[in-house]
């Protein structure tokens, strides 16, 4: 997979050298390119905003520093033998970011991510490149960010170790928090490792039993407690059948 990502920060990208994406990186299961957006700046200020259109506070980036940014990402990208283009505009005004959404965006051979300080970007820039290609505008939740730089690490992150080959074991996306399908929904219980006794703190009975039964049932049962806690609007929207007799019994 290929992302660009275009930015007036672009030092603000450098955790994308690190950790798992650094990893997958340096495997060759991603290429990542970071642009400077005022590159494309075009007088000797460097400006890449100006004042609103129909007045009111902040500022706007501009529309040609964009365009031309884009142009030269795509056409470089396609020399390089990408293809597939898709723009993912990190935006609090976006469809919210899911794992669903993660899923889909880690099939896609190429991303450019164009996060946005200010206001946002000049309207017409997404008008113009949604008739080339798919465009994503996406939230990372409800609050505001300075800037999408942080949100496209977010993104990253998520999308990265979905890849083939970038997780040490296919398994251990499987039983994740949102994950499809096994807890389907549910958020994921504690977890354990050794010692056995930490300040007078043992670990729960059941995992040392090696029932595999009762244990797969026990993670069950502190699923469903923790997303009852933690999040009721997921267990407002499961589906009714996927319900055992014991959940119903907790
Ligand atoms: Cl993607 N950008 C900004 N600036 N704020 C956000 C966001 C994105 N997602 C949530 N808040």
């Amino acid at each position: 997979m290929r992302l660009d990502v275009v930015t007036i920060f672009p030092e603000y990208l450098e955790p994308l050298n690190v950790s798992l994406v650094g990893k997958a990186r340096a495997r060759g299961r991603l290429d990542v390119q970071v642009h400077d957006l005022r590159t494309w700046a075009y007088d000797r200020h460097n400006t890449v905003d100006d004042t609103p259109y129909g007045g009111g506070p902040g500022m706007v980036m501009k529309t040609e520093p964009w365009g031309d940014a884009l142009d030269t990402v795509l056409a470089d990208g396609y020399e390089q033998g990408a293809s597939g283009p898709a723009l993912v505009v990190p935006t609090p005004s976006g469809r919210p970011f899911t794992q669903a959404l993660a899923q889909e965006l880690s099939e896609q051979p190429w991303l450019i991510f164009t996060p946005a300080r200010y206001e946002g970007i000049d309207r017409r820039v997404v008008d113009e490149y949604a008739t080339r290609m798919p465009v994503y505008e996406v939230s990372i939740g409800d609050y505001v960010l300075a800037g999408g730089e942080a949100a496209v690490l977010v993104i990253t992150e998520a999308v990265a170790r979905l890849l083939p080959g970038v997780l040490g074991n296919a398994e251990s996306h499987r039983d994740d928090s949102f994950a499809p399908g096994g807890m389907a929904n549910l958020l994921e219980g504690p977890v354990y490792t050794k010692p056995p006794e930490w300040r007078g703190r043992g670990i729960p009975p059941v995992l040392l039993s090696g029932h595999h039964g009762k244990i797969a049932r026990w993670r069950r049962d502190e699923a469903l407690r923790r997303t009852t806690a933690n999040r009721p609007d997921l267990v407002e929207r499961l589906d009714p059948g996927t319900f055992d007799k014991y959940d119903r019994e907790m």
